[in-house]
């Protein structure tokens, strides 16, 4: 493998396989791939930053691809963003075009995806400290930030875990992730195409699809894997898997017992940021422990420290901030140089914002998070900050606070606590549905007279949740 290369598709060029990537019913070969890709790469040349409105398609794959091939940065952005979202995104970003589809009524040039066009040519390979992409993600108060990833700490990820895990080119890899985030596009998408696997991406990630698919390897967030839980049937037509892969929130230990109990495999956990690409995970050839996450995988050092930076014992007990640092971390938040000096340690570690312990083995059990602001809902993380602005901008909303409480199928679900007159509560949740993407809406919306303050006047989120 080419370490430092983020061409994605240069280990295995020589060997095409008819259904590299299968993405619901069409199936796209390398070739197909590369020379779509290659003919969009041509067009695109010169570009600096392009957004992509990520939905799992063909076309998704190819134009991130393209952008590869070519050193363009990529924007992956929610197929289903907001307008305040899309705005923020595209104006933080500056995206200069959109490839393949736009959003409508956007006033950014298109560039299309041809699936059929092909163009071989071959383009230099960028620096490996080049943006390959900006993700957004929340933080816990604002607008989400722009995490730049470079293509160097991209394929020391891959390459971390593809070892990890013993991922190779024989596997076939299924997911039905969405394809703007670390999870379902940086591992789930170029991580087969790097390793040389096979991937089916089944659109949507219910258990039905999942047993269809018969692969050899699975990536889900907990929720996929809790439902697959409660599905007898599907769970057991995973038997024949080699590996079943959870992260992106904690799996409940009842979750992960009862995969074991259907399937016959011990699920491998792994835990990561959208800021530092999967950074610690259970191994194939290690001990895989319910409710732990593992060790660092290779290329990244850990350690804990406590409030006031002194370092906390890695003795399986005491509860520390996690801190991170090695080849997989980003480069910084787009813009905000305030924000990127705050998440780093003056030594040089990056402060994940989660506690977590360490045992003398190096197991690592993440506990939680500090804030109460940032809350994992299926997978998804989502500030409650931005949340209550999207209500406040409601004209009978007039306070807002937005916690996340336990919920058995999201592990975390958005439940806001609204101030205001004659407000109806399903159409707050829409308000909220319409502004930002989808899966930031609250579940619940609950009307109350005021909210709990301290002498401050600052809101106290604990009392409630
Ligand atoms: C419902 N819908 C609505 C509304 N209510 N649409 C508009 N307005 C409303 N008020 C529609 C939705 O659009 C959707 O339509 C359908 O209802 C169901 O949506 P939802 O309820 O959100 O789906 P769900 O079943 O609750 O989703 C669960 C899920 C999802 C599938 C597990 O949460 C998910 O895909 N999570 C993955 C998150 C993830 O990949 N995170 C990775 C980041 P339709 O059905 O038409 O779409 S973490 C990461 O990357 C790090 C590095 C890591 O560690 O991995
Ligand atoms: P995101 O940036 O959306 O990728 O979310 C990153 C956050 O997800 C982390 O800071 C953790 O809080 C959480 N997370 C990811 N994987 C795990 C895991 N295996 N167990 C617990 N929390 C996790």
């Amino acid at each position: 493998m080419l370490l430092s290369s983020l061409n994605p598709l240069a280990v295995a060029r020589g060997d095409d396989m008819p259904d590299a990537v299968r993405i619901g019913d069409t199936a796209l070969s390398r070739t197909d791939i590369l020379g779509a890709a290659g003919a969009l790469a041509k067009r695109i040349a010169g570009a600096r930053v392009v957004a992509v409105l990520a939905d799992p398609t063909p076309a998704t794959v190819i134009a991130v691809v393209g952008c590869l091939l070519a050193g363009v940065t990529v924007v992956p952005v929610p197929p289903d963003s907001g307008p305040a979202e899309l705005d923020h995104i595209l104006s933080d970003s500056g995206a200069q075009a959109w490839l393949g589809r736009a959003p409508e009524g956007s006033a950014l040039p298109v560039v299309p995806v041809r699936v059929h066009s092909r163009d071989w040519h071959s383009h230099p390979e960028p620096h490996p400290s080049s943006t390959a992409f900006v993700l957004y993600t929340s933080g816990t108060t604002g607008p989400p930030k722009g995490v730049l990833l470079s293509r160097r700490a991209i394929a020391a990820g891959i390459d971390a875990l593809a070892e990890a895990w013993q991922w190779t080119s024989k596997d076939v890899l299924v997911h039905g992730l969405p394809l703007f985030h670390v999870h379902g596009l940086i591992l789930g998408v170029l991580g087969p195409l790097r390793v040389g696997s096979r991937l089916i991406h089944t659109v949507k990630p219910t258990p039905q699809a999942y047993a269809a698919a018969r692969g050899s390897l699975y990536f889900g967030v907990p929720t996929v894997w809790s439902r697959i839980a409660l599905d007898e049937e599907s769970a057991r037509a995973l038997s024949d898997a080699r590996l079943l892969v959870s992260g992106s929130a904690p799996l409940p230990v009842p979750v992960f017992e009862r995969l074991r109990e259907l399937t016959g495999l011990t699920p491998i956990e792994r835990y990561g940021m959208s800021e530092t690409m999967l950074t610690i995970s259970t191994r194939v050839d290690g001990e895989r422990r319910p409710g732990w996450v593992g060790l660092p995988v290779r290329g990244v050092e850990t350690r804990l420290r406590d409030e006031h930076g002194g370092p906390v014992p890695h003795d399986g007990e005491s509860i520390g901030g996690l801190q991170v640092r090695g080849a997989t971390l980003f480069d910084g938040y787009l813009n905000r140089p305030e924000a990127t000096a705050e998440s780093w340690t003056d030594d040089g570690w990056f402060k994940t914002g989660d506690v977590a312990v360490i045992d003398e083995g190096g197991f690592h059990r993440i506990v939680g998070r500090e804030s109460t602001d940032l809350i994992k809902s299926g997978g998804y993380r989502i500030g409650a900050g931005e949340v209550e602005t999207a209500l406040l901008g409601h004209p009978g909303v007039k306070e807002a606070a937005v916690v996340g409480l336990p919920d058995a199928d999201l592990g975390q679900r958005i439940v806001a606590f609204v101030v205001g007159d004659a407000v109806d509560e399903q159409v707050l949740i829409d308000h909220v549905a319409s502004q930002l993407s989808v899966h930031k809406r609250p579940r619940e919306v609950r009307i109350v007279e005021s909210l709990p303050r301290n002498a401050m006047g600052k809101v106290q989120k604990k009392l409630l949740a």
